[in-house]
C-alpha cells in the first residue's frame, strides 16, 4: 500500500501570501496610493535609481512619496532616502532573502496612516526569490545593470517573466562593456514577457530617467482609473 502524502508547502504559502497581497493592493488603490516594487541584484543601482526617479516625479506637481527599504541587515539605504527628504521605513528581514506580505504590512503600518501618492518598495537585492512573492504592489519592475551582463536574462528567467518593466541601469558603462548586447537582452526578455516595457537609464547622467518617471506616472493614472470603472 502506498500511503505517502505529498504536501505542497510552497504552493500553500504562496497562495496565502497572494490573498493578503490582493487585499492590501485593493486598500491602497482606494487610498489612491500607487505602489511599486523595485527588484534587482545587490548593487544593481536600486537606491540610486529611486532617488533619481523621485526627483523626476517631484518636478511635476508635488506628489507625496514614501519608500520602504528592505535589506537583510542595516539601515544604510533608508538613511540615504531620508537624507534626501523622503519619508522612509527600514524593513530589516534579518537574513530572509525576499519580502512577503507579513513584512510588507508591518512596514506600511510604521508610516502610521500617512497618505502617499507613490509608495516604493526597494526589495532585497536578489534576482531569484522575490519573483515568487507578491508584495501587494500595483507594478513590479526589475533592474539589470550594464556591469552584470545581458545574459542574466538567460540565467534568471522567472524574474524577467513576472515584471511589468525592465530598467537597464548604469548605461553610462555601455562604452566600457562592448559585450553588453542590448538587442539580445531585449529579444530574450520579450520572448519571456511580450508585454514588458524596457527603459535604458543612468542615475549618473540622467539618461532615460524622465521616460521611466513618465511611465510610472502613467501607471498610477491607469490604476486610479481602473477603480472608477
Ligand atoms: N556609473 C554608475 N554607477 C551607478 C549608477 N547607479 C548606481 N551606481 C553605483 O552603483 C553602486 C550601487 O548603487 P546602489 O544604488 O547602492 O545599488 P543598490 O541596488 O541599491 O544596492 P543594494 O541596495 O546594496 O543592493 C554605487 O556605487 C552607485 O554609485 C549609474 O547609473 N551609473
Ligand atoms: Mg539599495
Amino acid at each position: 500500500m502506498n500511503d505517502t502524502q505529498f504536501i505542497e508547502v510552497k504552493k500553500n504559502i504562496l497562495d496565502h501570501n497572494d490573498r493578503i497581497a490582493d487585499a492590501f493592493r485593493a486598500e491602497r488603490t482606494k487610498d489612491r496610493t500607487f505602489l511599486m516594487d523595485i527588484m534587482g541584484s545587490p548593487g544593481a543601482g536600486k537606491t540610486s535609481l529611486l532617488l533619481a526617479l523621485i526627483a523626476a516625479l517631484r518636478r511635476e506637481g508635488s506628489p507625496e512619496i514614501g519608500v520602504i527599504e528592505a535589506d537583510l541587515e542595516s539601515d544604510v539605504d533608508a538613511l540615504k532616502i531620508k537624507a534626501a527628504g523622503i519619508p522612509s521605513v527600514e524593513l530589516n528581514t534579518k537574513g530572509v532573502c525576499h519580502v512577503e506580505m507579513g513584512m510588507m504590512k508591518q512596514a506600511y503600518s510604521a508610516f502610521a496612516g500617512r497618505k502617499f501618492d507613490y509608495l516604493f518598495l526597494e526589495n532585497i537585492g536578489n534576482l531569484v526569490c522575490p519573483a515568487d512573492f507578491d508584495t501587494g504592489c500595483h507594478r513590479r519592475v526589475m533592474l539589470l545593470s550594464v556591469p552584470e551582463g545581458w545574459d542574466k536574462v538567460c540565467k534568471y528567467p522567472p524574474m524577467f517573466g513576472i515584471v511589468d518593466a525592465l530598467i537597464v541601469t548604469k548605461c553610462d558603462y555601455l562604452p566600457l562593456n562592448p559585450d553588453f548586447d542590448m538587442q539580445a537582452l531585449c529579444d530574450h526578455a520579450r520572448v519571456l514577457n511580450p508585454r514588458l516595457q524596457i527603459f535604458v537609464t543612468s542615475a549618473r547622467t540622467g539618461e532615460g530617467i524622465e521616460e521611466a518617471a513618465a511611465w510610472i506616472r502613467s501607471q498610477r493614472e491607469e490604476v486610479l482609473a481602473s477603480q472608477t470603472k
